[in-house]
């Protein structure tokens, strides 16, 4: 009987498009879900595309792959990922690999590879991004776990994955959770990019007075320059079109309330445990909270706010393009940060540059851009942030000027702009010869004795503010 290359288990949306494209690849894919029914349908209506295995139970499914088996896990996150480890894991021998594709906390992926470990399995926690389509045509994607595990199993995941320039658009990332780190992140710089992206429309719209129709030119215009990206092809797309029922533009019919799922937040969460400032992405999670506060809202719709005075147009356009080019750069940055903080804290040794390489195609935030990303790692693979590279460092200090009359505009005018503004001010605090830092440890020395050191010699020092007020050793 023939043996199947791979298999796939779960076939909602992701696991279905994802055994296609491997079907269609030209590899025999083993197929199974809970619900058989949704086997059938796949094979029924797909089953000319390649050679698929349908497998009714567990035990067929694993009869049917080759060794060592590779058994991709595609249900929702959490408990049934849980469920699904344990049903097959008994049915595998040493060696076997369970590849986890789901949007897995990286926390939960560590766990479950150690686990599997233990009984002589590997696990690759792998992020795919792409969405329903990129599972089909080719996502990006980010393969944890062992060195071992990915020479079994990479050059099949680099097969269906998207190419740029023909190089696949996955790579491997590093051990147990890195893979679900990276891809955690990488929504993480999406929601940013998202948030400055809407941002840059409402300041069109309200500041500049242009239309829905008017501002889909401008980013048509943006996407053929260096802001050239899908999200911003889409963003013209989506304010080009008109609502079929009212004839008003589509972006004034759909409820200003914005949803999300979880992987920005983890982000963010994340971030705070190592220490990193990504106040980027903590204001896109933030906006789109706000944003669903409905009763917040309402109740503060009668605050007062200034007049919303209008600027002029076709100028404010360019100064918003590097507004948004010069907070797009500080988001990557930060997201950036935040990979290589969670690389040193867990030892994954990951290649920044090679995964800007593996974002280039099939994934939300696929850009021009990240090749700059990846030529700047290139030159300096340890470089501490990417706003000190010179290509971004020389694009940063020309927008500058722009980038904060933009700010201050939103402000004068009263349009909300947390993204760029935070993006502002991460710049300035970075480029800055002292931060009042120095003022916050001054008062915790004072209500809590908490200690400083000084700019002048070694050591740590307490003021004795509520006596003579003498400097002591601590
Ligand atoms: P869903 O996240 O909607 O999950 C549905 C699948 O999980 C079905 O196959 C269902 O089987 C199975 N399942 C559940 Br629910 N509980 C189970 C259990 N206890 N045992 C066995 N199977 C169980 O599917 P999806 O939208 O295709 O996403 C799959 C994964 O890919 C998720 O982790 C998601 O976060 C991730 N992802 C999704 C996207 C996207 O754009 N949708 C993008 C990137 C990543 P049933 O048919 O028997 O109910």
């Amino acid at each position: 009987m023939e043996k199947a290359r791979i298999g796939v288990t779960g076939l909602a949306v992701m696991g279905r498009n994802l055994a296609r494209n491997l079907a269609r690849h030209g590899h025999p894919v083993a197929v199974h879900n809970r619900t058989s029914a949704r086997t059938k349908a796949l094979v029924e209506q797909f089953g000319d595309e390649g050679t698929f295995l349908p497998a009714d139970t567990p035990e067929e499914f694993v009869a049917s792959l080759e060794r060592p088996r590779r058994l991709v896990v595609m249900v929702k996150a959490g408990a049934p990922t849980d469920a699904v480890i344990e049903e097959f894991a008994p049915l595998l021998e040493p060696g076997d690999m369970i590849v986890d594709g789901g949007n897995a906390h990286f926390a939960d992926t560590r766990r479950r590879e150690a686990a599997l470990r233990e009984r002589g399995l590997h696990f690759v926690g792998a992020g795919i991004s792409g969405g329903e389509e990129g599972a089909l045509h080719g996502p990006s994607i980010m393969p944890g776990g062992s060195a071992e595990s990915y020479e079994a199993l990479g050059p099949l995941l680099e097969d269906i994955s998207a190419k740029v320039d023909g190089d696949p658009c996955c790579a491997h990332v590093g051990p147990d959770g890195a893979g679900h780190f990276v891809k955690m992140v990488h929504n993480g710089i999406e929601y940013s990019d998202m948030q400055l992206i809407a941002e840059s429309y409402d300041l069109l719209r309200h500041a500049a007075g242009l239309a829905p129709a008017e501002i889909a030119e401008v980013f048509r215009t943006w996407n053929t320059g260096r802001l050239e990206s899908y999200l911003i092809e889409i963003t013209a797309e989506v304010l080009a079109h008109t609502d079929a029922a009212t004839g008003k533009p589509f972006v004034d019919v759909v409820l200003d309330q914005a949803e999300q799922k979880g992987t920005g937040r983890w982000t963010v969460q994340t971030a705070l445990d190592l220490g990193v400032p990504v106040g980027g992405i903590a204001e896109a999670v933030f906006a789109r909270s706000v944003s669903g506060h409905a009763d917040l809202r309402e109740a503060s719709r009668h605050l007062p706010g200034p007049s919303r005075a209008k600027v002029a147009g076709s100028s404010f356009a360019d100064a918003v393009e590097k507004a948004l080019y010069a907070s797009k750069i500080v988001a990557y940055a930060q997201g950036f940060h935040e990979i290589q903080a969670g690389s040193a804290e867990y030892g994954w040794n990951i290649d920044a540059g090679s995964m800007a390489a593996i974002w280039r195609g099939g994934c939300i935030i696929r850009a021009g851009f990240l090749d700059r990303i990846r030529a700047a790692y290139a030159a300096d693979p340890h470089t501490p942030t990417l706003l000190t590279d010179a290509h971004f460092a020389e694009a940063v200090g020309d927008a500058q000027d722009a980038w904060r009359e933009v700010v201050a505009t939103a402000a004068r005018i009263g349009v909300p702009a947390p993204g760029l503004s935070t993006a502002l001010a991460y710049y300035d605090s970075l480029r800055a010869d002292r931060l009042p830092a120095a003022l916050t440890q001054g008062q915790r020395d004072y209500f809590g004795a908490h200690t400083y050191r000084r700019t002048d010699r070694e050591g740590t020092y307490h003021t004795l503010w509520g006596g003579d007020r003498t400097e002591v050793d601590a």
